[in-house]
This record gives C-alpha cells, structure tokens and sequence, in this order.
C-alpha cells in the first residue's frame, strides 16, 4: 500500500473514532443534525478527502475512493443508530417521567352544593307541584300597583313605609319597589288568566330589615288557588294535607285568627314541636277586593292564598340559630349542608 492510501485510511479511522465518541456523549436527537452535517455534510470533514482523490495517482484512486466509500457507509450506519437509540431513549423518559397512575383518586375543584335554603325551596316546591299547583315566577322590581295597591294595601298602609319598603330611585320610573312578598306574581297571574287558577310563586323578597331573624333578602312561596267552590274548608284541609306530608302524619295543627289586609278571613297556621307551637304560614279566603281589582266576580268565584318564610324553615330544619350564616357564604357552615356529607 502507497504512503498515501496508509496516511488516507489513518485520517479515516480518526474521522469514524471521534465520530463513534461524539455520538455516545450526547443526550438529544436534536444535537445529531449539526454533528452529521460537520461529519457528511458538504462542507463536513470527509469532503476535503473527497476532493484530494484528484491529486492522487491514477493507479492508486479507485482504492482511496473505495476506502473513503466504505467510511462513509459506516458513518452513515453509525448515525441512523445513534439517532434510533436517541429516540428511543426520549419515549422511555417520557414513559417514565409522565406516567400517569390511573388509580389516583381523580383531582378536582370543589363544585359546591344546593344551598340548604334553597333545599327547602325545592323540597317545598315539589311537594306542592304534587299537590297541583303550577308554578309561576315574575318580576322582584315591582310597581305600587302590583305589590300594594291591587292587593287592598292603600297608600297610608304601614308596611308602605319607606322604613319597611326598598323604593328605587332611578329617576326615570317613578314607584318602582324591591318586592316585599310575592303576591305581586299571583296579581299578575290572575289578571292575565281565568278562573281556575292553581299556582305557586317561589322566590325572592326584600325588606328594610336586618337582625338575627330578619335578612334583608328572604325567600317566600305564596299559593294561590281558585275557583267557583273553593271554600275555608278546602284551605284547611290542603294545608293541614301540605304540613302532615312535610312534618308528620300526626303531627298536630293549628289554625288561629289573624289579619291580612288580601285575605278575609285570615289565619295563621301552627304545627306542634312537642314541646311548643310553632308559627309555619299565614293565609286566608281572598279578599273580594283583590278579586274585584283583577276583573275577578268574587260572586262567582273564591279562593284562599297562603305565604310561607322559606328561610325560617330552613333555620328550624337545620336548627341555624343565626340567619345570618345563611348569607356570609362562609364554606365551613355552607359545607354542613351538603347532601350525603361533606364535600
Ligand atoms: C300570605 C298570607 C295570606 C297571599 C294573598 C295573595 C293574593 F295575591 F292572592 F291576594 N297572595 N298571597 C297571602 C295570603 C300571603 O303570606 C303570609
């Protein structure tokens, strides 16, 4: 062999020994582009070998250029198995590192619960959907005439007193009110349908109010049911029905004499803890008047009305002695009332 081709496969060996250590010092598929261009790349270190060929003798060419071919065939093996191993020990840390163990318990925000006033809501609700009442909604910003006027609150009535009552002073609409209760949404009923009608109205209502048994914010349902022979009887019997099926079958109740200014006569209703009565709901025959003022002919057709604190009941099914917990949304008291624990 020539001094040359001697000197040539020395270089070779260099070129395939440092490449073979390179390769095995590094970590990321990323790094092998720029080492492969420096190696076979154009302007990579077997190109200047390439290029003497020309210089060599004629004779001893076509051993250097097989020697070089076999070179860089080697490279070129060497590279797609560095790049192999390299891809195949990025997907073995991944596995590793982003395992996931399935049979971690799932990880979540708290998604919260019905609150317990609203509970009672629906519990009552229910109950008197089954009773046959439909249910109605309207507006909690009312007008004089829906909330006082229609129902025989005449203007000198008490609890019209700027005091009891939030007026809303948006200079554009005069008399407009936060709803005090929601018989407003029984006028608006009657005055848009006839005879029967068979509702309930649940929600929101507003009083100039705040201690430990008032919130200024409470919940109200109200009832409504007329029609050409509904009688005191039927009140009796419906909310004595409505109580035993919520407190007991017998439980005992009491109706005593009371005033409304919608209803004649009016009563207010007691169930007995054991120990004392308890005041549940105020109702009453329909006043003729309120009949009168939505178009109804109180010859023909009657009707009782009944109202009930929903917050109050929460309170005492829950035994809160504060109603003001109900509202600072304070999770430790609120997580109490979850059903079926807490969360
Ligand atoms: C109560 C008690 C008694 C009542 C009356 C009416 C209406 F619109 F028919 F006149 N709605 N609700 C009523 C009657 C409400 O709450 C303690």
């Amino acid at each position: 062999m020539s001094d040359a081709l001697a000197e040539l496969q020395r270089q070779l060996a260099d070129i395939e020994r440092e490449a073979r250590s390179t390769l095995h010092s590094i970590a990321r598929e990323s790094e092998l582009v720029p080492i492969r261009a420096g190696v076979l790349g154009k302007k990579g270190v077997l190109s200047p070998l390439l290029a003497a060929l020309g210089k060599l003798d004629g004779s001893a060419r076509p051993a250097a250029g097989a020697l070089i071919n076999v070179t860089k065939l080697a490279l070129e093996v060497l590279f797609e198995e560095a790049r192999l191993r390299l891809v195949q020990q990025a997907i073995e840390t991944r596995v590793a590192t982003e395992r996931v163990d399935v049979t971690l318990p799932g990880r979540r925000s708290e998604i919260g619960a019905t609150h317990p006033v609203q509970q009672v809501m629906d519990d009552l609700v229910d109950l008197l959907g089954q009773f046959g009442f439909d249910l109605t909604d309207g507006p909690e910003v009312e007008t004089e005439d829906y909330n006082f006027n229609l129902l025989n609150m005449p203007a000198s009535h008490p609890a019209r007193d700027m005091q009891d009552t939030f007026y809303l002073q948006n200079g554009l609409v005069a008399g407009l009110l936060m709803r005090t209760q929601t018989s407003p949404v029984q006028v608006r009923t009657m005055l848009s349908q006839k005879p029967p009608v068979r509702i309930i109205a649940p929600g929101k209502v507003f009083r100039c109010d705040a201690d430990a048994t008032h919130s200024p914010v409470f919940h109200q349902i109200e009832g409504l049911w007329i029609d050409t022979d509904v009688t005191m009887a039927d009140l009796k019997g419906t909310l004595t029905h409505f109580l035993r099926t919520l407190y007991g079958d017998d439980r005992p109740v009491r109706f005593r004499p009371s005033f409304f200014p919608f209803t004649e006569p009016s009563v207010e209703v007691d169930v007995w803890t054991g120990t004392r009565w308890m005041e549940v709901l105020g109702a009453g025959m329909v006043h003729p008047n309120v009949l009168r003022n939505v178009g109804y002919d109180p010859e023909e057709v009657q009707g009782f009305a009944f109202g009930l604190g929903v917050d109050r009941l929460a309170m005492i099914r829950y035994g809160i002695t504060d109603i003001r917990y109900l509202w600072e949304n304070d999770a430790r008291f609120l997580r109490q009332f979850v059903a079926g624990g807490a969360v």
